[in-house]
């Protein structure tokens, strides 16, 4: 079977964007993959955080991954930081960087402005860590959200780079999209973020996601509630696209157009679906945390499967940059 590699930062509490752009195709994709889903702490290390979050946010942030329906029993669900191998080969594909390429990434331009005080060289190295988590484990493929695409090619480059440099040794990863690629936040304008105040967390209860629903943003022609709405440029209406039925879908398109129904009423439909789909999520999350000790048993596990194949790849790159001597062979 072909692998996937794909990860997710603990940077904060997990929100829809992240679900529907990344984890829900995830799940789609564990019967026709070997995949392994990773928790990668060291990206979230690369801005200014909260120490003493860090452990939980970790923690909480696997457990949704399970509680998704990442199991180990169909999938390998680790954190990046328990396999080592990931932050060497990022050191040894450092070498085949050129700087200016890193420089031109728009997340590290974007986060460059956000973090202006800290723009750190971890920032500036996030696309090769990256590179390095996927193909540590030489997989093929990487489902992501929009906003990730740039860095998946990015890794492409990289593989390209080693093997004209030392021989034919990785594949060149492609991206797989989901079928909502790019949510916006609740503020309609900015895509949906862990550490923006604009996200609806897959965690909220009910109540909350209603109330953030409920003060987003529409689409900017219907200021009342007679005017016709665009849908194609409404994000309630990309929410729909991603939670609703094909039938409710068409129902809200064609009522916005002729101000059948007001934003209220659409956001209603909405709400409903949302919560029909994340209420399980969230139970199952209960259910994980009253296991004591299954998931770290879930992450050793993980971490140990990760290891053997991370293992076998460094010894082989070690070799092929000549690094390695013949008698360090066990
Ligand atoms: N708004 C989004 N719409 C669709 N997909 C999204 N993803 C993130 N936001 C959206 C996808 O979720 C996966 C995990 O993302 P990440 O944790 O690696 O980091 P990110 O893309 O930087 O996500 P955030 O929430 O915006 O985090 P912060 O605020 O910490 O930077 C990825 O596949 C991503 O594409």
């Amino acid at each position: 079977m072909d692998r996937i590699f794909s990860g997710i930062q603990p940077s904060g509490e997990i929100h829809i964007g992240n679900y529907v752009g990344a984890i829900r195709n995830w799940v789609k994709l564990i019967d026709h993959y070997d995949c392994i889903y990773c928790v990668v702490d060291y990206h979230a290390i690369t801005v200014e955080y909260d120490v003493a979050l860090m452990q939980k946010r970790i923690l909480e942030t696997a457990t949704i991954l399970v509680a998704c329906g990442l199991t180990p029993e169909r999938c390998i669900v680790s954190v990046q930081s328990h396999i080592p191998e990931h932050t060497e080969l990022a050191w040894i594909f450092n070498c085949v960087t050129p700087v200016g390429e890193l420089e031109r990434m728009t997340q590290f331009k974007e986060k460059g402005r956000r973090h202006r005080h800290n723009v750190n060289v971890g920032l500036l190295d996030y696309p090769v860590l990256q590179a390095a988590d996927i193909l540590i484990y030489k997989a093929g493929y990487v489902p992501v959200g929009e906003d990730q695409v740039q860095h998946v090619e990015f890794s492409r480059e990289i593989a390209r780079k080693f093997n004209a440099r030392f021989g034919k040794t990785f594949p060149e990863p492609q991206v797989i999209l989901s079928e909502a690629p790019r949510i916006l936040g609740t503020d309609g304008s900015a895509k949906m973020s862990k550490s923006l105040n604009n996200a609806i967390g897959l965690l909220d209860p009910p109540e909350v996601i209603w109330e953030k629903l409920r003060t987003a943003a529409t689409c900017e022609h219907r200021q009342r509630r007679i005017d016709p709405g665009h849908p194609e440029h409404c994000n309630i209406f990309t929410m729909h696209q991603a939670f609703s039925k094909p039938d409710q879908i068409a129902f809200v398109d064609e009522q916005c157009r002729t101000a059948g129904i007001g934003c209220i009423e659409c956001k209603e439909i909405l709400f409903k679906n949302m919560r029909e789909e994340l209420v399980p999520i969230q139970t199952r999350v209960q259910e994980i945390n009253g296991k004591p000790g299954y998931l770290i048993d879930v992450l050793r596990s993980g971490a140990a499967r990760c290891k053997a194949i991370a293992t076998e790849v460094m010894d082989e790159v070690r070799q092929k940059i000549g690094i390695k001597p013949a008698w360090l062979s066990p």
